[in-house]
């Protein structure tokens, strides 16, 4: 039992090391532009990609990069894409918000809020016709659900059982404005039975919960149940993008969920459970040494040469 949770807390280290180098790397200068990290959030993709099949389609957000670490893209050629490289999984083009490695079942990242999920349901239509047995899952915000392509795109999905999880990560914010300023009922998952499919809240700074009706949910859209929307609970620990002020935190805010972030909990359970403190330790230091030489590597790499800036466009 506690390897599997070591095996969380590698995952989840391996994500947060590849954020803090990112956020390091943005300061300096090699990585330009506007970054979202999912710092606080790791228990999601973790939970939910390990239970993936190679031929599902995963559609995340700006905030991607930890999607596309557990689904197995490697990270030298991400750091190098958000640096601008020619050796980036996209070649320098798509960044830090663009990104895509369709060939490890990661679709893209997408900058414009809810869009992804229309895009999942074509992908899981497609499944339907080519026998693959695919699911897609679409990966939103909070603010994302109130988006008109995420309701058209649910609605759709149910209407026609397409094999469609839906992944909502619930960091209570929408940019800068709180939830409970958007909306009159705060539990987003009671939507789904609007649209005539299951809906869970869970606790997604817990990657076990999280694969648990990740998994669940995958085996009903695979027997021609539907899709499901989970709405997991967590929290981001950093800003909405970096350079975020953060003005609009309540006092003591960042304190409480620092005490209930999913690395933070999980360090203190394998000590509860009797697992000696060098070896959770020896994780962290192994997941950051990991990026440290990625990020190096990346660094050291070729820019992207401007003469091929036309390439890969289409109209
Ligand atoms: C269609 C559209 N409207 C507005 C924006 C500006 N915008 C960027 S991120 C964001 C907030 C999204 O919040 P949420 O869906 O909760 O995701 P989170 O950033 O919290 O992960 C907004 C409104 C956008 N990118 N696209």
């Amino acid at each position: 039992m506690s390897e599997r949770r070591l095996a969380d807390l590698l995952a989840m280290w391996r994500i947060r090391a590849f954020e803090e180098k990112v956020r390091d790397l943005r300061a300096e200068g090699p990585i330009v532009g506007s970054v979202h990290l999912c710092v606080g959030q790791e228990a999601i993709p973790v939970g939910a990609c390990e239970v993936l099949e190679p031929q599902d389609a995963l559609f995340a957000t700006y905030r991607g990069h930890g999607w596309a670490l557990a689904r197995g893209v490697p990270a030298e050629p991400l750091f190098a894409e958000l640096m601008g490289r020619a050796s980036g999984v996209n070649g320098g083009r798509g960044g830090s918000a663009y990104f895509t490695a369709a060939e490890y079942g990661f679709h893209g990242e997408n900058s414009i809020v809810g869009a992804g999920a229309p895009i999942a349901c074509g992908a899981a239509l497609a499944g339907r016709y080519d026998g693959s047995g695919r699911v897609a899952v679409s990966v939103f915000g909070d603010g994302a659900m109130n988006q008109g392509a995420v309701h058209e795109a649910m609605n759709f999905a149910a209407a026609f059982s397409l094999p469609v999880v839906f992944v909502c990560e619930n960091n209570r914010y929408s940019e800068l404005t709180p939830i409970a300023d958007m909306v009159r009922s705060p539990r987003l998952a009671d939507r789904a039975a609007a649209y005539g499919m299951p809906g869970h809240r869970i606790d997604g700074n817990d990657a076990e919960a999280v694969r648990f009706h990740v998994r669940d949910a995958l085996e009903v859209a695979r027997e021609g149940g539907g899709p499901t929307l989970l709405e997991c609970m967590t929290e981001r620990l950093v800003g909405h993008y970096i350079g975020d002020a953060e003005t609009y935190r309540q006092p003591g805010e960042l304190e409480r969920i620092r005490r209930r972030e999913p690395i933070a909990r999980l360090r203190a359970g394998l000590l509860a459970d009797g697992v000696p403190e060098r070896e959770i330790d020896a994780v962290e230091r192994r997941a950051r040494a990991e990026m440290d030489a990625a990020a190096e590597a990346a660094r050291q790499s070729p820019p992207a040469d401007p003469a091929t800036a036309m390439e890969h466009l289409y109209a």
